[in-house]
């Protein structure tokens, strides 16, 4: 029924329809029942080496009017996960470290991303392949959760730049 109506649409606005033809799935915003987060461009990069720990990234933006604190994450087909974020000093080898608590203030943005903060993911499921999704699940203050889907992308596709 949904898909009629869009086609119906389409037709009468051709020329909007084109604009909106490119837009990928995995690009769309999740917007979450849970707690105010919304999470972006959520993907989970496979690692080069086959039992290596895989990462993953995403865009998070705090849309409700109070900060939230975070502190723990975890992965379905997963054994575990941990905040992690990636150091740099001048002139020395990256370093990453495990995170503790978290927050994110009302109405900004943090970027987990290459060479940053993101998501450690060890002992993925060797059944997990590009293409799939994993579902994700931070756990704010409170004990409340937030969950969401990355997908799984080939090495190097998520501009990896780490491990
Ligand atoms: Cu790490």
């Amino acid at each position: 029924m949904k898909k009629t109506v869009f086609a119906a649409l389409a037709l009468m606005a051709a020329p909007l329809a084109l604009s909106a033809c490119g837009s990928d799935a995995a690009q769309e915003e999740q917007t979450p029942e849970g707690v105010g987060l919304v999470i972006e461009n959520a993907r989970l990069v496979m690692p080069p080496v086959s039992g290596n720990p895989a990462a993953i990234y995403f865009d998070m933006t705090n849309s409700t009017d109070r900060k939230i604190g975070y502190s723990a994450v975890s992965v379905d087909k997963a054994e575990s996960a941990t905040l992690h974020k990636k150091f740099s000093y001048d002139g020395q080898p990256a370093e990453m470290a495990e995170l503790g608590p978290q927050v994110i203030k009302s109405g900004e943005t943090v970027n987990f991303k290459p060479g940053d903060m993101h998501v450690m993911v060890m002992n993925l499921d060797e059944s997990v392949k590009a293409g799939d999704s994993v579902e994700v699940t931070l756990t704010v203050a409170g004990g409340d959760k937030q969950s969401f889907a990355a997908e799984v992308v080939a090495p190097g596709e998520g501009m990896l730049e780490e491990e």
